[in-house]
């Protein structure tokens, strides 16, 4: 059988992985998600029809979302996540046996159900005793959060259904005043290269920087997702993500990463003209 998954990566682009077998398909109340297995990149799943996860690459964008930050503050303790069902930030997270306290807030229960099922290494942590799940509205949660978290990771979908209200700037506004006086925000931040990522990159952006004392944008490369170009933010009340980098820290924790290592951390922050210039471009809109 000759059976094709096909995802648009632009209007006129499409990225395709030849499917083994289709695992699952189902409609949560939410969006509606699908499981494939396929040779390459073993098992992934999708979001309305967006690749979230590949077993092949999630290690890339789960070392990138946890790791900058924690050798930003490496006495980090309470962290909030946003999203992330399938568990991978989370996974991470538990690796710094400092870390005493890690809020999870899903918004459908059924993406971590599947996940806990279909991809057990990547929700393994899920269930450590110092992670708190929440199946509630990420946007509502933090609403409700005054100066209590060092670190708030928003791991979510881009920017429509369930994940558009992480974009906004009121949630951003909600994030500073849940953080403390030396809190990091870092969030999943889109792709640079085709339009329609790229106005989602800088509207993301202008918010983050008229929110933030310091906000800054790192890149990984990530093969799966639009244009294998992927961006992370980095925004905080206190920190510098490169001046402060405690490298030593890292060293001593001896943690090892598949894609993460100190000079990642360095250059990820390096970004190329065009995409500082969108950045930069995004600034002056609206
Ligand atoms: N979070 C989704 C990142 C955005 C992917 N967008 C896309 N493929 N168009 C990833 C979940 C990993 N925990």
């Amino acid at each position: 059988m000759d059976l094709w998954y096909s995802e648009f990566h632009a209007d006129t682009i499409k990225f395709s992985i030849q499917i083994e077998k289709q695992l699952l398909s189902k409609k949560s109340p939410f969006q509606q998600i699908d499981v494939f297995e396929s040779k390459e990149l073993g098992r992934f799943f999708t979001l309305d029809g967006f690749v979230m996860i590949t077993e092949k690459d999630e290690f890339i964008y789960h070392d990138m979302i946890v790791h900058v930050p924690m050798h930003v503050n490496p006495e980090i303790k309470k962290v909030l996540v946003i999203g992330a069902g399938d568990g991978g930030t989370v996974r991470e997270l538990c690796r710094y046996p400092h870390i005493e306290h890690i809020d999870m807030v899903e918004i459908d229960e059924m993406v971590v159900q599947v996940c806990e099922e279909y991809f057990p290494i990547t929700a393994s942590k899920l269930r450590d005793p110092r992670v708190h799940l929440y199946f509630e509205d990420g946007l509502k949660f933090v609403a409700n959060k005054k100066n209590e978290y060092d670190l708030i990771i928003v791991d979510s979908t881009d920017p429509f259904g369930p994940g558009e209200g992480l974009f906004t700037r009121s949630f951003y506004q909600d994030c500073h005043a849940a953080l403390n006086a030396k809190g990091i925000l870092v969030n999943q931040h889109e792709s640079p290269f085709y339009d329609h990522y790229r106005k989602n990159m800088q509207r993301a952006h202008k918010r983050i920087v008229e929110t933030f004392e310091i906000a800054k944008v790192y890149q990984a490369f990530i093969p799966t997702y639009a244009s294998g170009h992927w961006l992370f933010g980095f925004a905080s009340k206190h920190f510098d993500p490169i001046l402060d980098f405690k490298a030593d820290a890292f060293a001593q924790l001896n943690l090892k990463t598949k894609y993460y290592n100190e000079d990642i951390h360095r250059a990820s922050f390096a970004l190329p003209n065009y995409v500082k210039d969108a950045l930069a471009e995004g600034l002056k809109d609206e």
